[in-house]
C-alpha cells in the first residue's frame, strides 16, 4: 500500500509541467538586472620578463620546460626582427587580456607588409606540440596562434582577440629585403573583475598549502571576467556547475556577490521554453545560452548556487523572484526518478549528465546522489523563503531515494556503493552518496576507504570531480586524509609548475585530456580553485 501511494505521488510529481512555466514576462526584466550588474574590469599592464628556450625533457610536465636565455631588452627590443626571426617570451605569470606590440622601422622605409605569427600559450607543451594535422575533438581555432599582417610601422598594434597565457612565441613569416624593422615593445593588458584587496590572507599554512591557496586564488581571479568563466583560454563562458564552485570560493576571497547575482539572473533569463536552466551561457554579441544543452546535474546545481548566494547576502528579494525557477529545476529532476526511487537516465530524451570527464565513469549512482542533494538543498531554499508547504513531499521523496540507494546500490559485503550494470566502483559514487547524506560518519568513512583499495576503482580525472571527493572525505571525518589528498593532488600540479590550476589532472597521466589532445586543455580552470574553500574551513 505504502509503495502504491509512493508510486502515485511519484507519478503526480512526474507529470510534464510545461504549462506551469509562467515567467515569460520576467525574462527581459531578469536579463536587465543581469546587465545592470555587469562589472567594469580592472586593468593591469604586464611586460615580458624573460626570453626562454624550449627544452624537451622527459622529466618535465608533458615533456617540455622553458629555460631562461636572457632578457627582452637585449634579445628582442634592441634588435632587427629579421635577425631574431623567432623568439619566445615569458611574462612570468598567467594573464587574461590583450596583447599589444610596436613594430619599429630601423632602416629605410616600409615598402611591403610584414607578417608575424603571435602564439600565446598557457603551458610549454602547448607551444611545442605540432598542432596540425589537428587531432582535438574541439575546434582547432581555440589555439591562440594569430597571424598579423602589418601594413603600417611605428604604431602600437593590439590583437583584438582576448587571449590567456604566460608564454608568447613570435615568428617572422614574411618581410621585405628592402627595409629593416624591429619590435621595440610588447605588453599585455590583463583584465579581471576580481579585486585582490578583498582577499584575506590565511595564516599558519605550510609553505605547500600556502602555495596551493595562492595558486587557487590566482585561478579564480583569472576566470572572473564579466561573468564567472570556466576558463579564459577555453571555453570563455559561464557554466552552471563551475559557477557553483566558483561562488563558494568567491565567498572566501573576492566577495564579488554582485557577479554571482548577475550570473544567477543570466541563467534564469535564458532558461529554455520549458523553464530549464541550460548548462552554459555566452555573453556576446548578446547573452545567449548554448541552446539545447540540457545537463541535469548542472540545472540542479543552479539551485544550490542560488541558495548559497542567499545565505551569503540575505538578498531574499532575489530568492522570492527566482523561487519558481528553482522549483521548476527540481520538478524536472524528479522526472528522472523511477517508481523504485532510483535515477533513470533514459526518462527523458536530450539530456546529458556531467559528473567528471573520466573516461568510462558510470554516472548512475553519482546522479542518484546529485538528485537527493538537490532535493535537500531546494527544500532548504524553500524553508528560507517560507515556501516549504508548496513542496512538502520533497523530504519524503529524498528519504525514499536514500533507502533505495542503500537497498539497490550499496554492496553490503564490500561496504561501498557500486554504479551501473557492471557494478563499477568509483570514488565519485561514494562522494555523491555522502553529499546526499545516504550514509554518514563511520559508514561513510568506510565506503571511501573500501572503495580506495578496491580493484579497478575509477578515480576522478579532473579537479572538479576531485573536489567532491575531498568534500565527502571531510564530511566523513577524514580530515587528515582529505588534507593529505589536497597536498598530493593540487600540490602535484604545483610541483609540475602550475601557475594556475588545470582543467584536467591525473597524477599518473600528464597527457589526460577530455578532447583527445592535451594542448587543448585549459590550464587555468575555475573548477579547480576549491582548495581555498577547504583551507578556510580548516
Ligand atoms: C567543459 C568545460 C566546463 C565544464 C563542462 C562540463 O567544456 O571544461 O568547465 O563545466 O566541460
Amino acid at each position: 500500500m505504502t509503495r502504491y501511494i509512493g508510486l502515485l505521488l511519484l507519478t503526480l510529481f512526474s507529470l510534464p509541467v510545461f504549462a506551469d512555466v509562467k515567467w515569460e514576462g520576467d525574462r527581459q526584466r531578469w536579463l536587465a538586472i543581469a546587465d545592470s550588474l555587469k562589472p567594469t574590469l580592472i586593468k593591469d599592464t604586464i611586460r615580458p620578463r624573460k626570453v626562454v628556450r624550449a627544452v624537451n625533457d622527459k622529466a618535465a610536465y608533458q615533456s617540455w620546460r622553458y629555460d631562461s636565455v636572457g632578457n627582452p631588452d637585449d634579445l628582442l627590443f634592441s634588435k632587427s626582427f629579421k635577425d631574431v626571426k623567432e623568439i619566445t617570451l615569458d611574462f612570468g605569470q598567467h594573464m587574461t587580456g590583450y596583447l599589444t606590440f610596436r613594430p619599429k622601422t630601423l632602416y629605410r622605409c616600409q615598402d611591403a607588409p610584414v607578417r608575424i605569427k603571435f602564439f600565446m600559450a598557457e603551458f610549454p607543451s602547448e607551444l611545442n606540440t605540432p598542432l596540425d594535422p589537428w587531432k582535438g575533438s574541439l575546434s582547432r581555432a581555440w589555439m591562440q596562434d594569430e597571424v598579423v599582417t602589418i601594413t603600417a610601422m611605428d604604431e602600437y598594434i593590439t590583437i583584438p582577440r582576448r587571449q590567456a597565457g604566460r608564454y608568447l612565441k613570435m615568428e617572422l613569416l614574411g618581410s621585405s629585403p628592402d627595409f629593416d624593422f624591429g619590435v621595440d615593445d610588447v605588453y599585455f593588458t590583463a583584465v579581471t573583475s576580481a579585486d585582490k584587496d578583498n582577499v584575506e590572507e590565511l595564516e599558519n599554512l605550510s609553505p605547500m598549502m600556502q602555495k596551493i591557496n595562492d595558486t587557487a586564488v590566482e585561478t579564480l581571479k583569472e576566470c572572473m571576467q564579466t561573468v564567472f568563466e570556466d576558463g579564459p583560454k577555453r571555453d570563455h563562458r559561464l557554466w552552471s556547475g563551475d559557477l557553483y564552485l566558483q561562488s563558494l570560493v568567491n565567498r572566501h576571497t573576492f566577495k564579488n556577490f554582485d557577479l554571482v547575482k548577475r550570473c544567477i539572473y543570466l541563467f534564469a533569463g535564458l532558461a529554455d521554453d520549458d523553464g530549464i536552466i541550460l548548462s552554459n551561457i555566452f555573453e556576446d554579441p548578446e547573452p545567449h545560452p548554448q541552446y539545447g544543452s540540457l545537463c541535469l546535474p548542472y540545472s540542479l546545481l543552479w539551485n544550490s548556487t542560488l541558495l548559497e548566494y542567499l545565505k551569503d547576502t540575505g538578498d531574499m528579494e532575489t530568492g522570492e523572484d527566482l523561487w519558481k525557477v528553482a522549483k521548476r529545476q527540481m520538478e524536472e529532476g524528479l522526472d528522472f526518478v523511477d517508481a523504485n526511487y532510483l535515477f533513470n537516465p533514459t526518462a527523458k530524451p536530450g539530456y546529458w549528465f556531467f559528473i567528471d570527464w573520466r573516461d568510462g565513469l558510470d554516472l548512475n549512482t553519482p546522479m542518484q546522489g546529485s538528485i537527493i542533494f538537490a532535493l535537500d538543498q531546494t527544500y532548504e531554499l524553500a524553508k528560507l523563503l517560507g515556501k516549504e508547504k508548496e513542496v512538502s513531499e520533497w523530504p519524503k521523496i529524498a528519504d525514499k531515494m536514500r533507502k533505495a540507494s542503500l537497498r539497490d546500490l550499496y554492496d553490503k559485503k564490500k561496504g561501498y556503493f557500486v554504479s551501473g550494470p557492471d557494478k563499477q566502483v568509483s570514488l565519485l559514487s561514494q562522494a555523491w552518496m555522502i553529499k546526499g547524506d545516504v550514509i554518514k560518519g563511520k559508514e561513510a568513512r568506510k565506503a571511501i576507504e573500501n572503495a580506495q583499495i578496491a580493484e579497478g576503482v575509477v578515480m576522478p580525472g579532473t579537479p572538479y570531480g576531485t573536489h567532491y571527493v575531498v568534500e565527502s572525505m571531510l564530511k566523513a571525518g577524514m580530515d587528515k586524509e582529505a588534507y593529505d589528498y589536497i597536498e598530493d593532488y593540487w600540490g602535484g600540479m604545483v610541483r609540475k609548475g602550475a601557475d594556475t590550476f588545470w582543467e584536467s589532472y591525473d597524477p599518473d597521466n600528464d597527457y589526460i585530456s577530455a578532447y583527445n589532445f592535451h594542448p587543448l586543455n585549459s590550464s587555468c580552470h575555475a573548477w579547480s580553485c576549491t582548495p581555498v574553500l577547504f583551507l578556510h574551513k580548516k
